[in-house]
Order: C-alpha cells, then sequence, then structure tokens
C-alpha cells in the first residue's frame, strides 16, 4: 500500500513538474461572485499559496450568505448594494468593505479572471440557473476587459449528517448530490465556455482518502484547515496553470499527512474535474502480527527526563507526577481552560419516581456563560432507596442522554438543539441502554450522571468553531494552538465542570465520583482523572490507541491512523509522532500512572484487536509498579471480556466491585 502511495505522488509531482515549467510568473486578479462558498475558497490560503510560488494573486470575494444565481442576476439589474467586498490585494492586505454592488467591484481591478456559481443547494439544479446565468454574464461581461475569462466554481456536496434543508433535494445522500453537481457544472461549463474550478470533485477525492469525512466544519461549510487549503488549492491550480504539489506555504493547523492529500487530490480533480480520482491515499493496513511489531523501549515511568531515577513517593508527587503531567497536557492532550467565571447551574427537570419509583432522575444545565449559549445538560440518576449522598459514577454518552435509558421522562433535544452542534444523528430513545445497566447501579447503591458529547465539543473535525473551545478565544485566535486543548480535553474539561456540579448536590457524595468511559470516551475518562484529581476512581473500557494501548507498539489503530481519522481529539503538537512513536517523551502506561493512587480499571475485549488488548495490558501491568512503588498494592484491576468492543454489564460488575472495595470502605483516603 505505502509503495503504491508512493507510486500515485510519484506521477502526480511529474505532471506537476511539468506544468510548473511552461507557466510564467505573473500577477492575476481575480473576482469571485458567490456566497460563503467563494468565502471558504479565496478568502484565505489562495494569495499565500501564490506568493509562496513566485505568483501574485490579488483577490476579490463578493459575498452574500447563500446567495444564488437568481439574486446575483436580480442585484445586478438593480445595481442592489448588498455584497460584503473582500479585497485581498497585492501585498496579502485583506479589506472588507460592506454595502458594496457589482458595478462598484467589477470596476475596482482590471480583472483577468470572474467566477460564478450557484448556491450550493442548487448546484445540482439545472432548472435553478436560467435565465439568471445568462443575463448576469451578459452584465458582466459588458463591465470587463475584452481578454477577461471566465471561470465557474464547482461547489462541493454535504456531510451525510448535515442539518440542511437543502440537503433534501438530493434524497439527503451525499453521492446523489456529487453526482448532480458534476452533471450539471459539466454542462454550463460547456454551454458557456467556462474553465472550471473543480473544488466538488477536490473535495470528493479527499473524501476518498484517509481524510476522510473531516472536511466540512458543519457538513457543508469547509473547516478552517484541510478544507478551506483544498480549495484553496484547486483554485491555485485552476487559475495558475501551475501545480501545487510540494507547494511550500504551510497553513496553520494543517498537519502534514492532510497537505499531502489535499494537494495530491485538488492536483487529480483538475487532471479529472467531473469524476473522481482514485489515489490510493488509504488509511495503512493495521498490523495484528506480534512478529511484526516494531522494537521498542517503554519510558520508565520512574525516571525523570534529566535521567534521574525517582527515590521516594514524594519525588514522584512534587516532581516526576508534575512533568509528566505538562508533557501529556503539551504534547498530547493540549491545555485547557479552567473553570468558566460566569458558570451556573440550573435545575431543568426533576423527575423523583422513575423507574417505577426505584430513582430519582434530574436533568440539570450547566452553562457556561452568561447568554446560555453553551452549556451541558447533565442526567443525574440517584436511587430512592438509600439514605444520604451516593457514590457515583460520571461518564460522557454517546447518544445523548435519552440513549442512556428507556425512561420517557429524559427529554428529547428538540431540532434547534440538534442544530447547535451543527452536523447531527438523532438520538434514539433506549439505543445504548445496554451499556448502562441502571438497574444494577442503581441496587448497588450507586448514582449516575451523564450528558452527551455534543454539548461540549461535538465530535467532528469542525476546527473547533461548534464547541466550547470558542468561548475562551483571546487576541483575535479562533483555533487552539499546537499545545492547547483538542476535543478529548474539552470533553474532560466538561467532566470536571460536571463534577463542579456534582459537589453542590446533596444526593451525591462527590468526594466518590468515579470518572468512567468507553472506546473514545474511555480514553476522556483517563485524561480527566489525570487531569482532576478530585475524581476518586477512573475507570477506562476498551480505550486502545490514545487511550491504554502502548503507542510504540502500533498494533491495531496507531497514531498515523488516529490523528487523520480524527484530527480534532487531539492537540496540534501530537501530529509529531505520526510514524514517529519512538519520538514520545512517554507512553501510555505513564498516562494511566498519573491516576495513582486512585483505585483504576481497565478493560479489554478479546475481539477488539483495533484497540491491541496485549498493548492495553501491557500499560496496566507497567502502571501498577508506579502504584506498588507508591505503596499501593492492587488498585489497578485490569480485566478482559469474550467478545468485541463495548460496555455491558459483565465490565460494570468488575466496576462496581471495584468500588465497592475503595469507595465504599474508607481505603481511598
Ligand atoms: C474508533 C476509533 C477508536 C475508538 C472508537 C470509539 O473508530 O478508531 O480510537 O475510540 O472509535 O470511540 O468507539
Amino acid at each position: 500500500m505505502k509503495t503504491l502511495r508512493t507510486l500515485c505522488l510519484a506521477v502526480l509531482l511529474f505532471l506537476g513538474l511539468a506544468l510548473t515549467v511552461s507557466a510564467q510568473e505573473k500577477t492575476i486578479k481575480v473576482l469571485a461572485i458567490g456566497n460563503s462558498f467563494s468565502m471558504d475558497a479565496v478568502e484565505q490560503n489562495l494569495h499565500e499559496l501564490g506568493e509562496a510560488d513566485g505568483v501574485n494573486i490579488i483577490i476579490g470575494d463578493m459575498y452574500i450568505g447563500g446567495c444564488s444565481l437568481e439574486r446575483h442576476f436580480n442585484n445586478s439589474v438593480n445595481n442592489t448594494a448588498d455584497y460584503q467586498y473582500c479585497k485581498i490585494s497585492a501585498d496579502g492586505k485583506k479589506t472588507y468593505t460592506q454595502n458594496v454592488t457589482l458595478e462598484t467591484a467589477l470596476a475596482d481591478e482590471q480583472w483577468d479572471i470572474v467566477t460564478f456559481q450557484q448556491a450550493s443547494h442548487y448546484s445540482g439544479q439545472i432548472e435553478t440557473y436560467e435565465p439568471y446565468l445568462k443575463g448576469l454574464l451578459k452584465y458582466v461581461k459588458a463591465r470587463v476587459p475584452a481578454g477577461t475569462k471566465f471561470f465557474w466554481h464547482q461547489t462541493w456536496a454535504y456531510a451525510p449528517n448535515v442539518v440542511h434543508d437543502g440537503f433534501a433535494n438530493y434524497g439527503c445522500s451525499q453521492k446523489t448530490m456529487y453526482d448532480a453537481i458534476m452533471k450539471v457544472s459539466k454542462k454550463i461549463c460547456a454551454k458557456y465556455k467556462f474553465s472550471v474550478i473543480p473544488v466538488g470533485t477536490a473535495v470528493q477525492n479527499l473524501r476518498g482518502s484517509y481524510v476522510e469525512e473531516n472536511v466540512t466544519r458543519d457538513g457543508f461549510h469547509l473547516n478552517h484547515t484541510v478544507g478551506r487549503y483544498i480549495a484553496a488549492c484547486t483554485w491555485y491550480e485552476a487559475i495558475t496553470g501551475r501545480t501545487v504539489i510540494g507547494n511550500s506555504y504551510v497553513t496553520p493547523f494543517v498537519f502534514h499527512d492532510q497537505e499531502v492529500a489535499a494537494q495530491a487530490c485538488a492536483h487529480a480533480a483538475i487532471q479529472n474535474p467531473f469524476s473522481t480520482s482514485d489515489l490510493g491515499l488509504t488509511r495503512p493496513a493495521p498490523n495484528y502480527d506480534e512478529a511484526m511489531v516494531p522494537e521498542f523501549t517503554l519510558p520508565d515511568a520512574l525516571t525523570m527526563q534529566n535521567g534521574e531515577k525517582v527515590t521516594s513517593p514524594e519525588q514522584w508527587f512534587n516532581q516526576r507526577r508534575p512533568e509528566l503531567y505538562a508533557l501529556f497536557e503539551k504534547e498530547m492532550f493540549g491545555r485547557a481552560p479552567g473553570k468558566p467565571s460566569e458558570m451556573h447551574f440550573k435545575l431543568l427537570k426533576q423527575t423523583p419516581d422513575a423507574l417505577g419509583g426505584k430513582a430519582t432522575f434530574k436533568e440539570v444545565g450547566i452553562y457556561f456563560n452568561k447568554e446560555e449559549s453553551q452549556y451541558i445538560r447533565l442526567l443525574v440518576i440517584v436511587p430512592n432507596n438509600v439514605q444520604g449522598p451516593v457514590p457515583t459514577f460520571l461518564g460522557i454518552n454517546f447518544a445523548g442522554n435519552m440513549g442512556v435509558t428507556l425512561e420517557e421522562c429524559v427529554t428529547e433535544p428538540e431540532r434547534a438543539e440538534y442544530s447547535r452542534f451543527g452536523r447531527y444523528t438523532p438520538y434514539v430513545r433506549g439505543t445504548n441502554e445496554r451499556r448502562w445497566p441502571l438497574e444494577d447501579i442503581l441496587s448497588r447503591g450507586y448514582g449516575l450522571a451523564t450528558f452527551s458529547r455534543d454539548d461540549v465539543d461535538p465530535d467532528w473535525d469542525d476546527s473547533f468553531t461548534n464547541g466550547v473551545h470558542k468561548l475562551f478565544y483571546k487576541d483575535g485566535k479562533s483555533h487552539p494552538e499546537a499545545d492547547e486543548w483538542g476535543t478529548i480535553a474539552a470533553w474532560a474539561w466538561g467532566m470536571s465542570r460536571a463534577l463542579d456540579y456534582l459537589q453542590t448536590d446533596p444526593d451525591i457524595d462527590a468526594t466518590k465520583v468515579i470518572s468512567i468511559g468507553h472506546s473514545r470516551l474511555g480514553k476522556t475518562a483517563l485524561w480527566a482523572g489525570a487531569s482532576d484529581q478530585r475524581f476518586a476512581m477512573v475507570v477506562s473500557n476498551d480505550s486502545g490507541c490514545g487511550g491504554t494501548a502502548i503507542s510504540r507498539r502500533a498494533v491495531g489503530e496507531t497514531l498515523e491512523v488516529i490523528n487523520n481519522a480524527f484530527p480534532h481529539w487531539f492537540c496540534g503538537n501530537f501530529k509529531k509522532y505520526i510514524r514517529n512513536e519512538n519520538a514520545l517523551p512517554f507512553d501510555q502506561h505513564e498516562l494511566l500512572a498519573l491516576i495513582a493512587p486512585r483505585p483504576l480499571c481497565v478493560a479489554s475485549a478479546t475481539e477488539d484487536l483495533w484497540a491491541d488488548p496485549t498493548g492495553e495490558k501491557m500499560a496496566s501491568d507497567e502502571a501498577e509498579k508506579v502504584y506498588e512503588f507508591l505503596g499501593y498494592k492492587d488498585r489497578v484491576d485490569y480485566h478482559v471480556r469474550e467478545g468485541g468492543h463495548d460496555i455491558v454489564a459483565f465490565d460494570w460488575k468488575f466496576y462496581m466491585d471495584m468500588a465497592d472495595k475503595y469507595l465504599k470502605s474508607d481505603q481511598a483516603k
């Protein structure tokens, strides 16, 4: 597979060089008559790609949100001053002018190229084009130099779970939408002799690569990282005739693997604009063969970075632990802010006689700001037959609070509420019930608190525009820095905010709250436990790569695969370790050691090879050595269940036994 990929890149590089040789250095002036899709494509990266390649690009973008050809045409007829005009001048300076007419923008420069496009949801519907495009083109032609060329900006298909009414035009199918856009853009280009800027195909090529669906921020707009980058790459090749492959412009927050894929996919789209190309840029096949595990030396948890041995528990707690924690924070998960000063809680709903009278269900709003625009809806469930505050499991859920139980009283979010998440898959009541054996939990005297990961940060690479991150941007920034929090750190931060609330709830014994999670949320439970020592115990179920599996083994899921498939989970710095695990200043056993001396449960499943059970066991054994060094025996419990990737009552029994042992007596203190 690797060889195939190298071969593909070599061929592409050759084609690219062939173009480069014949290209002339010059200034190109391009005006887009567009909407938010042209904003995604030309208002960043494009000028910089040119600069890195010796081409000066002057850019104008005429923007009205969602603007269709019909509206552009009407604006031309009425000379309507409705546009935001973004201008990027020769020196790269960007200015925005409001209330501009098409006439003004067309007269602003001697444009070499003017581009047209249709509103994305109409792009594949030919009946929406005329007579508007014809009229608009006529209007533009009368106002630009005779030599001006006209290009068609091909828009792209939506993500499968987009919240956009226009997706229904294509039966809510990405493939149908893509095919329709291709058919129509081909027709339009032939009819008007437009050159095409095939961003729709470039994006679709990218979706077929290891970048997968990590292209849009809300299902239709491109994310600010690789999404916008590939659009600019495509524009660059289309308007300059020069290759983008190997272009040295490094855009912030797009990492090397993404750059390589984006350049190759844009380049292939130029060669083949109306259908996708298979570039062989797929995920590498996983290794499950012990004989193929690379040789490595595990970093010793009990040796300081300067080589000094840790000789006492004090030295662990005062020096080594803080040092290790800081390394994980900086290189893997990213630094999170503290408790927001405007945070407040509200009891939204209380059902005292749920589950046939066995439990009280509460839903609590944990609001992060005064405006209450961002909040966790925490579901708190406590047994009714127990006197006084109860020890409680706190874990994030995958499928919404209503997915945890069939109990009707749990609120179903309205569509508007989902919309704040952007893309969504509607929750289904009780869909994950088997993962939360409520009757067992309650009958053993435990409470359960849970919330949806969407509340803190929806789980896709939206370039940190839709979750809590935006509440904390300072100094004009709009993206976390390389050492600042990714999505897992944000979820863990959310766990701490939920614990802040639990500390105020008289039904909960907040000194006995257990951080629990399965899979990606098991990684989260570990980081929450490492970052917040108020958690009395930690449970990591089938957490695998980036959780309890040793990264250096590279069995099943690797750092290469996880960072490409989920670029948002870890911080920017973590990308340095892709195919470079030996450079990591730690490995995952040391993350587990950060939990010490609090009780820790780790679980694997026999068929969950993707999570590398052997590596998970190795990490817990290694972590146990630290516990023993600190004087605590039997506080790391590892079990492996028959079966696949899941968390079921069988696993919970281990967790509750462990909690009974340590939290129901006073040994945890
Ligand atoms: C997989 C991912 C794993 C694991 C899992 C999950 O696709 O590769 O790291 O976290 O998802 O969360 O279910």
